[in-house]
């Protein structure tokens, strides 16, 4: 792979600087940079007559003149702090009023000939002289702009948390084996293709053999797959491949000028959170610069008059807004509260304690507001601090709200109490008001829509199963059992939602409605799209049970997607799993990596291998340690107390 001079991430490469070539080939409708430095000059050489005009010409107060520059009215006084604009006239108070108008002329017309005598030698060097102090300039700013916003700057040095459990030996049961074995097999068919079709584009069309991306990355070319992929294949011991994604990064991974307007939550997630996980597994200081410099590029989504971050941000401009979607110009809770353990964890590695306040201001802020029957809505105004349609879900714009609540608290090796309290709080409404159980027997989790529940769940809001289970341990009044007793509740329903269906894979959303159950009725909502949710509570109810059935169930589902979604040219997600002739949505999606097979693959391990009492999933399956943080006190935190 060749490195190229400057790599912007929209893919666009500006090419390499050689004398006299454009920077812009293909836009001649600007004009070159020789002619652009010529027109400089002769506009600064008129400049300097104009100004020199200005105060040579007698006093003509008393009449209307042109100056030359244009105007038709009697120039206004020189400003009366000219020293701004002259550089070191004598202090005005030593001078009489005439000395001092006889010292401005003096200057001025030293300026203006200096001026004309340095427009006088560039127009007399040749073409080539000129070329070539036009490439030595272009050379410098490029330098200097690399080491201003690109260069590495040395983080403090900070205790690296504990790490163990990165990798395990082979499962000592043939059959165990044979099946991680495949999920291995499945990841590196998935890796290859997208290696080889799609390299350095976020995703991969599969079908058409080809890169694709979405808006939440700015369709601009950041490699998602490759940063999202990362410490799947660490963990798998795909060590080559590993190192292939390490090189793209360290050569390509510049967010530095990059224009492009991205989902804060989805970078968050999948980037800075995949770059801080690969950072902790390999202890390659190469990800977490990159993960550093990155989220500089989010904060000024921040800078809204509440302090509840834009769902979006441009990474050049710092400008940000929300989805059009969005209830009256809303953030969503998913999106906005779900920055949390990234955000902890870049604070912990910098010392820089923005990070911490960003988010704890988020949680003080939500802290204050009321909470119409407990819930929380999914929308909140960022400019006025109000909630916007009183619309509450555990799935997709609700979902990992409450997830990072809890997280937050395990992260931070427990001692992080209110995140724990606001979580307990938060899952006792939602028990009350959406959780329900269906004729079948089937308990569901609905959504609620300004009073009303629908008696509808997505495949999103199947982690919640897992969730509870990873919630019960530390559950007020001792509600283990019943937290853990809900997940495995919930495992069944999406098992069933899966079981239900041709593909034997699960449809993005389904109903518990007029004798329906686990099934989706709108043909929109019938398809699946390689997402990880039900196999990622099978494996935290493995984890928590070892109840063989969670292995079984996610045996199936990965059986299911080698044998229908699988394409020579890697993985497709497929539009409806209740006809048995499906036909292709053409997407790899980047979670299949980072989430879909990782959850399958550790389903199919030992629990040595990323032990959750020291790691804990961040929502995108990339695991960060838990912050010991013991005496240690994260910047701009109060002291952690027990
Ligand atoms: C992932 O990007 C994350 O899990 C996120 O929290 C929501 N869902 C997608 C995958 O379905």
């Amino acid at each position: 792979m060749t490195t190229p001079a400057l790599l912007p991430l929209s893919g666009r490469r500006i090419p390499a600087l050689s004398p006299g070539a454009s920077s812009f080939p293909h836009h001649r409708a600007t004009l070159r940079l020789s002619e652009k430095f010529i027109l400089l000059l002769i506009l600064s050489a008129f400049i300097t007559l104009c100004f020199g005009a200005f105060f040579f010409l007698p006093d003509n107060s008393k009449h209307k003149t042109r100056t030359g520059c244009g105007t038709q009215t009697p120039p206004p006084p020189p400003p009366a702090d000219i020293n701004v604009f002259l550089s070191a006239p004598p202090p005005a108070y030593f001078l009489s009023p005439r000395e001092e108008e006889e010292s401005l002329r003096d200057k001025i017309r030293a300026d203006h000939e200096r001026a004309l005598q340095e427009a006088k030698e560039k127009l007399r060097k040749s073409r080539a002289e000129l070329q070539a102090e036009i490439q030595t300039e272009k050379v410098r700013v490029v330098e200097e702009l690399k080491k201003k916003e690109a260069g590495p700057r040395p983080l403090p040095p900070v205790p690296m948390p504990k790490v163990v459990g990165v990798s395990d030996g082979e499962p000592p049961e043939p059959a165990v084996k044979e099946k991680r074995d495949k999920i291995r097999e499945m990841m590196k068919h998935a890796w290859d293709s997208y290696r080889q079709y799609g390299w350095g584009h976020n995703e991969l069309k599969p079908l058409a053999k080809k890169g694709h991306t979405t808006n939440i990355f700015g369709n601009s070319q950041m490699g998602a797959t490759i940063v999202d992929a990362l410490d799947s294949l660490y963990i798998m011991g795909l060590h080559e491949e590993f190192k292939d994604g390490q090189e793209w990064i360290e050569q390509n991974l510049d967010f530095t000028g990059v224009n492009a307007e991205v989902s804060v939550f989805e970078v968050n997630i999948r980037f800075i959170g995949g770059l801080l996980a690969a950072y902790y597994l390999s202890g390659q200081e190469v990800f977490k610069l990159k993960a550093v410099q990155l989220a500089e590029k989010l904060l000024p989504a921040f800078n809204t008059p509440t302090g509840i971050p834009w769902a979006m941000v441009n990474l050049k401009s710092g400008v940000g807004r929300n989805w059009g979607w969005a209830s009256a110009g809303s953030s969503i809770l998913a999106e906005f509260g779900t920055l949390h353990m990234e955000f902890v964890h870049l604070t912990y590695l910098t010392g820089n304690p923005v990070y911490y306040q960003k988010v704890m201001h988020i949680r003080k802020l939500l802290a204050k507001m009321d909470r119409p029957n407990g819930l929380y809505p999914n929308y909140l105004n960022p400019r006025t601090g109000r909630w916007g349609q009183h619309h509450t879900s555990v799935g997709g714009l609700g979902d990992s709200f409450y997830e990072y609540l809890l997280k937050a608290w395990l992260m931070s090796d427990k001692t992080d109490t209110e995140a724990r309290k606001t979580y307990d709080d938060a899952i006792e409404a939602i028990e009350r008001h959406l959780i329900r159980k269906s004729n079948g027997g089937l308990t569901f989790i609905g959504e609620w829509k300004n009073g009303h529940l629908e008696r509808k769940m997505g495949h999103l809001t199947c982690f919640a199963g897992g969730m509870f289970a990873l919630g019960a341990d530390g559950s007020p009044d001792d509600k283990a059992g019943h937290y853990l007793q809900l997940g495995a509740e919930i495992a069944h329903t999406c098992h069933e939602s899966y079981d239900r269906t041709v593909l034997k894979l699960g449809p993005e959303a389904f109903k518990f409605d007029s004798g329906l159950e686990a099934v989706a009725v709108r043909q929109n909502e019938k398809y699946y799209i390689l997402r990880p949710e039900v196999i990622e509570t099978y494996w935290y109810m493995w984890r928590f049970t070892h109840d063989p059935k969670y292995r079984q169930w996610g045996w199936e589902a990965a059986q299911a997607i080698d044998k229908y979604c699988r394409v020579s040219g890697g993985f497709s997600g497929v539009k409806d799993v209740y006809s048995s002739n499906p036909t292709y949505d053409d997407v790899q999606q980047s979670f299949f990596l980072a989430e879909t097979l990782k959850y399958l693959y550790l389903l199919f391990s030992s629990d040595d291998l990323l032990p959750l009492d020291s790691w804990v999933f961040n929502t995108e399956a990339h695991p960060l340690p838990v912050l010991h943080l013991g005496n240690i006190t994260l910047p701009g935190s109060q002291p952690a107390q027990r």
